[in-house]
């Protein structure tokens, strides 16, 4: 096309003083020559005609439109340039203020159970119907590029496209919250972010500001115990727990309630890592998580989660020992057990990131008819919140109609215009009551949704119920709960978070509350931080006191022997045993593992019998941080080679300090030793596939002691 038109007026000046370094014949018109059609061939195909936004064909993507010859100045007449970058600079919209960092998925979610006794949900009581649903998993204080694997909470938020409109049930990984009422919840994330004068940490709670609120929030302590235990440092997204953490209501047909809490169980089984790997796991991997989501669902490994509930009737709540409207609580499985009413599975990535990942606003507002609200103060204030930053985060008011978050459902009101309209309302009437359009809509009795009567009797105040104002027992129950290597885990990952706090009496602060919660834990911290008595514990409103123990609140005991979810490395060099690598992968692949081969160079290593076997990963950029179990295949030569290889004597120092399972040959056995390896019952014969993958089903939990100094 623009070959066609007549030579502008510039480039016929130019054209008479030719640059004569590129050619001397340089055309008047504009030049086709170059514009990467040459680049282009090995797609193959058939490629749709490259347009502007406004459907104008280009004729060349690589040059802008220049005047005075190919060494001119840029014209700005050149709309396609100014139309690509112009978009290029809007490319951007704000990062969520919390949960910027996310990885999201397709699938759908099956009832198996109907609770129909008690809502008039369809999601809830159609047994068998598969509701489409996306799903997206989040870190809470690092930016959007920020890294996979932080000592930080977990966003598990779903959207159900319900026949009867979208429900989200935006949650987290952890059943409670820092704090009670919405009025903190600025506060709590401005002091988790990174400080505002000197902009750091990134993604990380170990620094003054959080702690300073923390020991200045006696409400946040039974959070801070989830926060400190395995919970925050999870193996993968496919094994996290999750939950709805505030008590909804259900509603029947006649508007009677039943409270409920929704819980989501990894059919995985919940997997974590140890916090030298999590943080070694920010140097091998940033994409950590996202890349095994990425993977798993490539592959046809489809993650899935069990939806459970808890119900309880308003007289069972106002029995039990602490107030169910409070986000800082949980219901103890042993008291309200969990009842499992179906099962979500994630198998289709997301097509395209931003449009999907980025750009889907849950909102726990959203909910369906059956189901309601409680009058948790932290809730109400979500109510409000997400729809009003989505208004900023999405430019407008009609981010609704985005495909990810537009209801699969019909939808109809007489809501019109604003920014990004994409629909074309047709029609004179955009108003109720109407008589002059057949087909306006109208709400409906029968079908709409209704609020459960609350009666809410007392004066107006700001005020916190004093069934509230115990902040301690359930901190107490959590921790007195855990396993003792979990114990062990959580005052370390305190000594480590108040080692990175500056400030001495923000320190000693903190220490003084976990006097209350237990006294062990706090003479425990206060020793790994080298303190020499321990600080005085503040005053309590109310006493902690001892609940039964709950051992449904571990992970590591309940944590599924399984190879499935897990990744098997197999280290090999030229030489290695082509035998034992073909036995050990086959062993691990039979028991659902994934096997990756690592070698010096990705074209992998020639084996003994003569074959090449390629490398998935090259050693120096796929440390063991990323295998949950490994196994070193060699030669004596190449043994003695990778002795010199720091690269590989940190892979077994690294797998053996994160309990992992070690296979090795005889020609590995020098690696071992200069990665300092001790044989214990996790180090294993890579001949002896049985016992290998036994081990490499768990963690060596009985190695840590010999391994690391835990607070
Ligand atoms: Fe959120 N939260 N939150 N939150 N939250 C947001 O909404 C907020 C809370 C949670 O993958 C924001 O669109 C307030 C609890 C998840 O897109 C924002 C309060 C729980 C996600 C917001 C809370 C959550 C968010 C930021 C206290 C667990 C990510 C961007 C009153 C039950 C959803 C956005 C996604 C996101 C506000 C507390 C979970 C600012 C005011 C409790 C999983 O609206």
């Amino acid at each position: 096309m623009a070959s066609k038109s007549p030579a502008p007026k510039s480039s016929r000046v130019s054209a008479r003083q030719p640059d004569t370094r590129i050619s001397k014949a340089a055309p008047a018109t504009a030049d086709l020559r170059g514009n990467g059609d040459e680049l282009q061939q090995q797609a193959g195909g058939s490629h749709p005609q490259l347009t502007t936004n406004q459907g104008i064909p280009v004729a060349d993507n690589q040059n802008s439109l220049k005047s005075g010859g190919p060494r001119g100045p840029t014209l700005l007449e050149d709309f396609i340039l100014r139309e690509k970058i112009t978009h290029f600079d809007h490319e951007r919209i704000p990062e969520r203020i919390v949960h910027a960092r996310g990885s999201a998925a397709h699938g759908t979610f099956e009832l198996t159970q109907s609770l129909s006794q008690y809502t008039t949900a369809r999601i809830l009581t159609e047994v068998g119907v598969k509701t489409p649903v996306f799903t997206r998993f989040s870190t809470v204080a690092g930016g959007a590029g920020s890294v996979d694997t932080p000592r930080d909470v977990r966003g598990f938020a779903v959207k159900f496209y319900t026949p009867e409109g979208n429900w989200d049930l935006v949650g987290n990984n952890i059943p409670v919250f820092f704090i009670q009422d919405a009025m903190k919840f600025p506060d709590l994330v401005h002091s988790v972010k990174m400080e505002p004068d000197r902009a750091f940490p990134q993604a990380a709670s170990a620094h003054d500001t959080f702690w300073d609120f923390v020991s200045l929030t006696p409400e946040t302590m039974h959070m801070i115990m989830w926060a400190m235990s395995d919970r925050t440092i999870p193996r993968s997204l496919r094994t996290i727990e999750g939950f709805g953490v505030h008590t909804f209501r259900l509603l029947d047909a006649d508007g009677n309630s039943t409270f409920v809490k929704f819980h989501w169980r990894p059919v995985l089984g919940i997997q974590s890592t140890v916090w030298d790997e999590a943080l070694k796991l920010q140097a091998a991997d940033n994409d950590f998580h996202r890349r095994d989501l990425f993977e798993a669902i490539q592959n046809g490994d489809f993650p899935a989660w069990d939806l459970a509930v808890q119900l309880f009737t308003e007289d069972e709540a106002d029995a039990f020992p602490f107030d169910h409207l409070d986000a800082t609580k949980l219901i103890p499985e042993e008291l309200v057990p969990l009842q499992v009413i179906g099962r979500m599975t994630l198998d289709r990535w997301p097509d395209n990131f931003f449009a999907e990942t980025e750009q889907v606003a849950y909102c726990p507002a959203n909910i369906v008819p059956g189901i309601d609200f409680s009058n948790d103060p932290l809730l109400q204030g979500r109510l409000f919140s997400y729809l009003d930053t989505q208004l900023s985060r999405l430019g407008g008011p009609n981010f609704h109609q985005i495909p990810v978050n537009a209801p699969k459902c019909p939808f109809a009101n007489n809501q019109r215009d604003g920014h990004m309209q994409m629909q074309i309302p047709k029609g004179r009437v955009n108003y109720e009551p109407s008589s002059l359009q057949a087909d306006s809509p109208r709400a409906s009795r029968e079908a709409g949704y209704r609020h459960h009567a609350t009666v809410d009797d007392g004066a107006k105040g700001r005020v916190r119920p004093d069934s509230f104002a115990d902040h301690y027992s359930q901190a107490r129950l959590f921790f007195r709960s855990q396993s003792e290597i979990e114990q062990a885990h959580m005052a370390s990952a305190l000594v480590f978070e108040l080692s990175k706090v500056e400030t001495a009496h923000v320190r000693e602060a903190v220490v003084g509350h976990l006097r209350h919660v237990d006294a062990d834990l706090a003479q425990r911290v206060a020793d790994g931080l080298g303190m020499d008595a321990l600080p005085p514990a503040p005053e309590a409103r109310v006493e902690a006191k001892d609940m039964p123990l709950s051992p449904a609140l571990r992970i590591i005991d309940r944590m599924r022997d399984t190879l499935q979810g897990r990744c098997v490395g197999i280290l090999v060099h030229d030489g290695s045993d082509a035998g034992t690598v073909k036995a050990l992968r086959k062993a691990a692949e039979a028991d659902g593992a994934t096997v990756k081969i690592v070698a010096p160079k990705l074209g992998g290593a020639k084996l003994s019998d003569g074959t090449r076997l390629p490398a998935d990963g090259q050693l120096a950029g796929t440390p063991s941080t990323v295998f949950d179990a490994v196994a070193l295949v060699l030669s004596a030569d190449g043994g003695r080679q990778l002795t010199r290889e720091a690269a590989a004597v940190d892979w077994v120092r690294d797998a053996f300090g994160h309990l992992k399972a070690i296979a090795a040959d005889e020609g590995a056995q020098a690696v071992l030793k200069a990665g300092g390896v001790k044989p214990d019952g996790g180090v294993l014969s890579a001949t002896d596939t049985k016992a290998f993958i036994a081990a490499a089903k768990t963690r060596q939990w009985a190695r840590e002691p010999k391994v690391r100094m835990l607070a």
